[in-house]
């Protein structure tokens, strides 16, 4: 058996720059996510369901359970002294730690404190995607290049889902490893090595909702997941949680693609490039799968904005190389919409 921390720390002795910096940074992310894992889990006892009463930057209404996620996680992040300042969804400044203390912290953090939180009250998992960033600026103030950083720049992209267990999933660039909660001693454990996806798999995951609003190549590409030829495993089949950490998941573990296309009316779709995409992106990367909006690698896009949003179509390489096929096919105009309204 070997404990997250175990884990952390045998990483970082193999780096002989290695300061000790990193590893107590996502000590501290593991510190959080436990708190947040009893409140998620006791939300129905604690009185924490339900509407904050407040919105967010992006209009939507923040859950009792989101701001209660974002202060421990902001909280345990300004406590542990290793990051400046951090990006949430939850905020819509960059949140700047006191510069007395965290002067020379190496590191920005990208968080979304509780994902798929419209789940919250319907005991469906939900959980917090966090991106680590170097820090360019040390030892003066914090700069919008050290917020506004590629996900090719990325030092560590990582995950957790808090479902029927809980699972801290992370990846520093030397692939992805998965580590189970177990509650009664309050550990995590690792218990997912080297973690890769299998391709080609047989899910997709959409919301099929939206279909009328879809660009041709999304349309086509689904109805090419349900044709009949066994020959490539066809129909798949479709799952579609409703929280891109469970539904990535599940394609992690499984096999599949999960799509979050923009559409006419929304040309940038829904999710968040910085603390949704990126992370994920990078964990997919590594686990041998692929993430892109339909034509770019998402690693690749440079943020403008520190809530950007992008399209999302990421899972089994050859799944999504088929879906890029359909938009490259049917719907190539939409290569400079997505391009445009990235920006916005
Ligand atoms: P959130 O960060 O406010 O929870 O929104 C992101 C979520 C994703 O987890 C999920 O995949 C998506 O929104 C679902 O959106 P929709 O309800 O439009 O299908
Ligand atoms: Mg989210």
């Amino acid at each position: 058996m070997k404990t997250l921390v175990e884990f952390i720390w045998e990483q970082q002795s193999i780096s002989s720059q290695a300061t000790g910096e990193f590893s107590r940074l996502l000590n501290d992310i593991g510190i959080a996510a436990k708190i947040v894992n009893r409140d998620v889990n006791r939300a129905g006892l604690a009185g924490v369901l339900g509407l904050e009463g407040t919105t967010n930057v992006q209009g939507e209404n923040q859950k009792k359970l989101d701001v209660l996620a974002n202060n421990e996680f902001i909280k345990a992040l300004r406590n542990g002294k290793q990051c400046a300042g951090i990006i949430s969804e939850e905020n819509d400044e960059v949140v700047v730690f006191d510069e007395t203390t965290t002067r020379n912290a190496k590191y920005i953090v990208a968080i979304d404190p509780l994902d798929g939180s419209s789940n919250i009250e319907v005991n469906v998992p939900i959980g917090t995607i966090f991106a680590i960033y170097r820090r360019k600026s040390v030892g003066s103030s914090i700069t919008m290049e050290d917020v506004l950083q590629a996900g090719t720049e990325l030092v560590c992209g990582g995950y957790i889902i808090y479902g029927s267990s809980t699972m801290m999933v992370y990846t520093t660039g030397n692939g992805v490893n998965g580590f189970t909660y177990d509650p009664t001693c309050g550990i995590f454990i690792l218990s997912h090595e080297n973690m890769k996806i299998k391709d080609p798999g047989n899910i997709y995951s959409i919301n099929e909702a939206n279909y009328i609003y879809f660009p041709e190549g999304v349309k086509r590409y689904i109805k090419y997941c349900q044709e009949d030829d066994p020959s490539t495993g066809r129909p798949y089949t479709t799952r579609y949680i409703g929280s891109l950490i469970s539904d990535f998941h599940r394609n992690l573990l499984r096999g599949g693609i999960y799509i979050y296309p923009g559409t006419k009316k929304n040309p940038a779709g829904k999710l968040r490039l910085l603390y949704e995409c990126i992370p994920m992106a990078f964990i997919a990367e590594q686990a041998g799968a692929k993430a892109s909006d339909g034509f770019r690698r998402i690693l690749d896009i440079k943020p403008e904005h520190i809530h950007q949003r992008t399209p999302l179509f990421i899972g089994s390489k050859s799944m999504v190389e088929k879906a890029e096929e359909f938009m490259a096919t049917y719907s190539p105009e939409f290569q400079e919409v997505y391009e445009k309204s990235e920006k916005k």
